[in-house]
């Protein structure tokens, strides 16, 4: 018998003291394929299933008796990984090293040169191709050095939650919160240039079967799982079968309680389909509304992109479907993507918020080797990049030092400057950004912005405008982390890693655009800087107004140690947001200390956990 040990490690995620990993389901999967085949299952078993970034000098006493590693590449383990197998060939020369997954960096022409310690690639779909290099294995051969395949187009295929390869992993670590990724489909028809979904972009989409999704549910809600991530790259495409996903999963949610909250990424052109699929999940409080992710809404860089004629890049349909069906909208954005410019981020900012969509995610545009951006599209818009370390080491590890003197610090590509952005200017606009967000979507200002766009025709971008520069000019704190945010960025990508302490909070990379509400929490000034925003409009608004504006926007957002616990009701003075309103919490939720609640500012931040509900009783 020989034995095969299965590697895809990943850092513990979400909040720290859910102690949540991702059970390996794609090594999962390329074992369950193969067990199919009568010779492999009787003569190879598992020697280990590595799931975490144990030290590897323990993987190299467990892996003695090992004969064939199959690793799963993927942006937060390549180092980690290519370190593992070097010492594995160096510790054991006869054992064979097979590596797949999308962060191969399969183009380098001299791959084979820079990591010899490498026996196998394969390209893309790796089920046929692992299944052909065993059975290689077996029969003394020499194994293909690079092997790519077809894509299967009948997707079924045994299921590694099913046939058991998992349930040891659930009995022997009971204190994992273990994170399920259930597999829709394979592929994505469209070819965004920074996108490398499942290294199957511009490549038709392949079913799953309905029967092995439902059981694989079943199995879900009977291990307790709370937390599911579907693969999917258009999750309601496929209108009949994917209704009827969504509907098992609040069936089990209403029956075991599992799962209550999940990740997906929805079709673009089914607009209605996938309000329906949201009102079912929203309705049984597994997700908080739609998701739209616009990217940017400048034409000029869609048509880059190659996002353009989405039916998702139609806000006001999307919007108007979405209050048409009381959902909140959730938008994704991303900064620095080729042929950005400031006017054209601050024109979509301007889109996106006059749309009523309150709840805004931003990232900077991230470079992944095998997107199109990477290997198309450099030179064409000069994009440089630096290498950040700090979107995988969470809050939670202090490793990265260690790993980072060992060679095996994680970093993803992150855009420094473009064509049309030069790197000033870019963390110019991200700072502005950061200061939109934190003034808009937590809760400071987004009612009273509201009212002077519409009852003065006062755009969004003037009022933030004309609002960061009194802030800069006239308070006592916002110009100091400003100067320190900024410090900040230009140390970030020198070194790699955030190391700014603005207003006595470390922030990391992955947290910055969402940083300034959980700074001004952490230093309790939250009636600050509403009081602030009110005195600037003392002569253009009457006090009636003003006032129920600072009362509404206290109220709104979320304070540690000012709580809602039971529903609160304010009466209003000017008629201009209602007469008479109810405000509750939106979770019941009420962290006991302020680090923890500091915390969920960040992991809450798309379920808007920050903001309390306000209901107007008419
Ligand atoms: C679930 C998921 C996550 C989960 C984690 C998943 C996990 N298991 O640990 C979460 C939500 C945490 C996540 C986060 C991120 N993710 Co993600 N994620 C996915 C998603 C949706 C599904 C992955 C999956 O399980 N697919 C199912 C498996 C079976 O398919 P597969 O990965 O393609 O594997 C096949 C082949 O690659 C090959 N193969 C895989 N491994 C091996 C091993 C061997 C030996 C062989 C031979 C073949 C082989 O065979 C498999 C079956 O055919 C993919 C998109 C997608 N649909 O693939 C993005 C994806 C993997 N994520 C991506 C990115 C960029 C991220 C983030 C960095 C995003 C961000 N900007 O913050 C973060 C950071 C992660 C972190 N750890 O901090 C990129 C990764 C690109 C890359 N080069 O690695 C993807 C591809 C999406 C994209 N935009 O292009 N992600
Ligand atoms: S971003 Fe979404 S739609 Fe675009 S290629 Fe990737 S998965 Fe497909």
């Amino acid at each position: 018998m020989y034995s095969v040990s299965l590697i895809q490690p990943n850092f513990q995620t979400g909040p720290h003291h859910l102690n949540s990993y991702y059970l390996p389901y794609s090594v999962g999967s390329l074992w369950s394929y193969i067990i199919q085949n009568s010779d492999i299952k009787q003569n190879f078993s598992i020697s280990n299933i590595i799931f975490r970034r144990d030290t590897i000098d323990e993987l190299i006493k467990s892996h003695k008796d090992t004969d064939i590693v199959l690793i799963s590449l993927y942006i937060w383990n390549r180092n980690y990984c290519f370190k593992l197998a070097q010492r594995l060939k160096e510790s054991y020369p006869n054992i064979k090293i097979i590596m797949g997954g999308p962060e191969l960096p399969w183009r380098q022409e001299n791959f084979f040169e820079q990591y010899p310690f490498v026996d196998s690639i394969v390209i893309g779909e790796g089920e046929k191709a692992v299944e052909h290099l065993l059975l290689q294995f077996l029969q003394n051969k020499k194994l293909d050095k690079i092997n790519q395949f077809e894509r299967m187009k009948e997707l079924d295929l045994p299921s590694p939650y099913l046939n058991g390869m998992f349930d040891n992993l659930l009995k022997k670590h009971p204190d994992i919160e273990w994170v399920p990724t259930i597999e829709t489909d394979r592929g994505c028809p469209y070819s965004c240039t920074f996108c490398d979904w499942g290294s199957a972009t511009a490549s038709k989409m392949y079913k799953f079967y309905f029967e092995r999704i439902n059981a694989e549910l079943d199995w879900i809600s009977k291990n307790k799982l709370p937390y599911l991530s579907l693969t999917s790259s258009n999750f309601g495409i496929f209108k009949e079968r994917d209704l009827k996903i969504a509907e098992k999963i609040v069936e089990q949610n209403k029956l075991t309680g599992c799962p209550n909250g999940l990740s997906v990424s929805y079709a673009k052109n089914s607009n209605d389909t996938v309000v329906e699929i949201v009102k079912l999940f929203t309705d049984a409080q597994i997700q908080t509304g739609v998701t739209l992710s616009l990217q940017t809404t400048s034409d000029h860089v869609l048509e880059n992109i190659k996002r353009k004629n989405m039916k998702i890049n139609s806000i006001t349909e999307v919007t108007e479907l979405a209050n048409k069906n009381h959902l909140p909208v959730l938008t994704e954005l991303i900064l620095g993507m080729p042929g950005e410019t400031s006017e054209s981020w601050r024109n979509t900012l301007e889109q996106v918020i006059q749309n009523n969509i309150l709840n805004l995610d931003v990232y900077f545009l991230q470079l992944l080797i095998n997107s199109p951006m990477y290997v198309k599209q450099i030179a064409d818009y000069n994009l440089k990049t630096f290498e950040a370390f700090d979107f995988f080491y969470g809050v939670h590890t202090g490793d990265f030092l260690d790993d980072k003197q060992n060679g095996i610090a994680e970093s993803i590509e992150v855009i420094q400057s473009t064509n049309t952005f030069d790197r000033e200017q870019l963390i110019d606009e991200s700072i502005f950004t950061w200061f939109v967000l934190g003034f808009h979507m937590y809760g400071i200002s987004n009612i009273i912005s509201k009212y002077l766009f519409e009852e003065f025709d006062y755009t969004y971008m003037e009022f933030y405008n004309s609002l960061y520069k009194v802030l800069l000019r006239e308070d006592k704190y916002f110009p100091k982390w400003v100067d320190q945010i900024k410090q900040g960025l230009y140390r970030w990508q020198d070194k790699g890693y955030m190391d700014a302490d603005i207003g006595g909070l470390s922030i990391q990379g992955w947290q910055y655009f969402h940083s300034l509400m959980p700074i001004i929490q952490n230093n309790n000034l939250v009636d600050h800087y509403v009081d602030f925003v009110a005195e600037q409009f003392t002569s253009k608004i009457d006090e009636k107004t003003l006032n129920d504006y600072k009362n509404l926007s206290k109220n709104q957002i979320k304070q540690f140690n000012r709580y809602i616990t039971t529903e609160k009701v304010l009466e209003l003075e000017s008629g201009n947001f209602g007469e008479t309103v109810l405000v509750e919490d939106r979770f019941n939720h009420y962290p006991k200390n302020l680090t923890e609640h500091l915390e969920f500012l960040f992991f809450g931040r798309r379920r808007s956990w920050h903001m309390n509900k306000i209901v107007d009783k008419r």
